[in-house]
């Protein structure tokens, strides 16, 4: 039988504006068929990554490698029928669920418009299935081998990606996923974790190019040897938003002598299209270090140029750790240039260290902050009481009383707001909006968890519960 299935063109028209929406829904079972063109389904019935597998010899199941050719080459291959130049579309059985892909036959290249989709199962929210590369190799290259202003239209969702490794001989950059320039790509609902890369980007790195979309999942325990320890990018849009859940940039960790700027969780630098939004509301950042000689920004590395902008919007970054400034944040947002600036949001930033100066926030040039939470904002240039934020300083530390990272309720771990926390009810509605200007409807947590209760929004990723009755009632300590 052949593999390739019918797929109706409309599920792969390219929403560019707000490609992570696209991925939003479940694929239903019968998708109203177009008849004008329709693209190849490649349903992958096989964890095997053999050498026959790479070599195209037939066994009669169809292998992620067979389709990732296919779809390539747009050739048929092993038991892959030929993929389509309009667009591929790569799903796992069922049967796979759960299980793991043990990748064996060296990174996958993706150099045409192509989507891979780990499960579509139920609302899409769990990883269908984790492909490792066991530390032999990262999970995928993408670039396109076309003509210069090409790009490649990538989305991957619902999968685990894991145990990347991309040594100096591969030019070191990106443990888990390499995204060369000028490609399209978005991420949803997948992690990325336990990457290494001897370079810059332990999980994934970004070149030179057009936008990559991080649309829930995590970034977790990826090293870097140099800088970016979660990711790495340069002179490329990162937007990282919720969808329907949440973000969490963990345990990740910039070192080595190169490690001359840092980035714990995320090193983003370049000017014009260097844009970083973080503002859908429910981005959680921490455990992060930036151990270099002269590391800063353990939680994010942010140097703005041109029109360039760091936006944060109603998330927590705590417990990074910087070896030089800026334990949460390092930002250069350059002053001479009209459009670059750092912002933040309902956002908490807080208890984070640095070993040399500037504990949370390290800044240069423009930094706005509304209704804010700062825990030490020495050398943040932001001042306690304007436009709504508390700020606090070397001598008196704002605790923003946080909870462990731990399990909240929604689908990955969060901070919670403890009782008394400063940060609840003092965000501003108005601004606990995303990317599109529209209002946050839950917090990081997802869809049980309204993102404004007490009829306040509370700063950071979470929404506390509010108290109800015994609001009057004090204890009052008499020994
Ligand atoms: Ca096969
Ligand atoms: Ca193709
Ligand atoms: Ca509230």
């Amino acid at each position: 039988m052949s593999f390739a299935q019918t797929w109706s063109s409309s599920t792969f028209h390219r929403p560019r504006r707000r490609p992570a929406r696209f991925l939003g829904r479940p694929i239903p079972a019968t998708e109203s068929l177009e008849t004008r063109s329709l693209l190849p389904l490649f349903v992958v019935n096989t964890l095997t990554d053999s050498l026959n597998d790479s070599l195209g010899v037939s066994n009669g199941q169809l292998s992620l490698r067979e389709a990732v050719h296919a779809s390539n080459t747009n050739a048929a291959f092993g038991d892959a029928a030929a993929g389509s130049p309009d667009g591929d579309t790569i799903v796992f059985s069922d049967s796979l669920r759960g299980e793991t892909v043990q990748v064996q036959q060296g990174e996958f290249v993706l150099s045409d418009d192509i989507r891979i989709i780990g499960s579509t199962v139920g609302a899409g929210l769990s990883p269908g299935l984790t492909l490792s590369a066991g530390g032999l190799s990262r999970l995928f290259e993408i670039k396109t081998p076309g003509a210069a202003g090409s790009r490649a239209d990538v989305q991957i969702s619902n999968l685990i990606l894991s145990d990347g490794r991309a040594t100096a001989a591969v030019g070191g950059n990106g443990g888990a996923v390499l995204i060369q320039s000028n490609e399209d790509v978005t991420f949803r609902n997948v992690t990325v974790r336990d990457s290494i890369a001897a370079g810059n980007g332990g999980g994934i790195s970004v070149g030179r190019g057009r936008s990559l979309v991080i649309n829930g999942g995590s970034l977790l325990d990826n090293v870097a040897g140099r800088n970016g320890g979660g990711l790495w990018k340069n002179y490329a849009r990162l937007t990282i938003l919720d969808g329907v859940n949440d973000v969490t940039i963990d345990g990740n960790l910039a070192r080595g002598s190169a490690a001359d700027a840092g980035g714990g969780g995320i090193y983003s630098s370049g000017c014009l299209v260097n844009i970083l939004d973080i503002s859908d509301n429910i981005v959680t950042i921490s455990n992060n270090r930036a151990t270099g000689t002269s590391g800063s920004g353990g939680g994010i590395w942010s140097q703005l140029t041109g029109s360039a902008r760091l936006t944060v919007t109603n998330s927590t970054i705590t417990l990074n750790n910087a070896q030089r400034s800026g334990g949460g944040i390092w930002t250069n947002a350059s002053t001479a240039q009209v459009g670059s600036a750092a912002v933040l949001s309902n956002t908490i930033v807080a208890q984070n260290t640095a070993n040399m100066s500037a504990p949370d926030i390290r800044r240069f040039g423009r930094l706005f902050a509304f209704n804010s939470l700062v825990g030490n904002g020495v050398l943040s240039g932001l001042a306690g009481g304007a436009n709504g934020n508390l700020i606090g300083s070397n001598t008196c530390v704002i605790n923003a009383k946080l909870g462990t990272l731990s399990d909240n309720g929604g689908p990955t771990a969060t901070h919670a707001l403890l009782a008394g926390s400063p940060a609840i009810n003092r965000g501003k509605n108005s601004r606990a909006i995303n990317i599109a200007g529209d209002p946050l409807t839950t917090d990081q947590r997802g869809d049980s968890f309204a993102r404004i209760r007490g009829g306040i929004v509370d700063i950071g990723a979470t929404e506390a519960t509010p108290m109800t009755g015994c609001a009057t009632t004090r204890v009052v300590r008499t020994t």
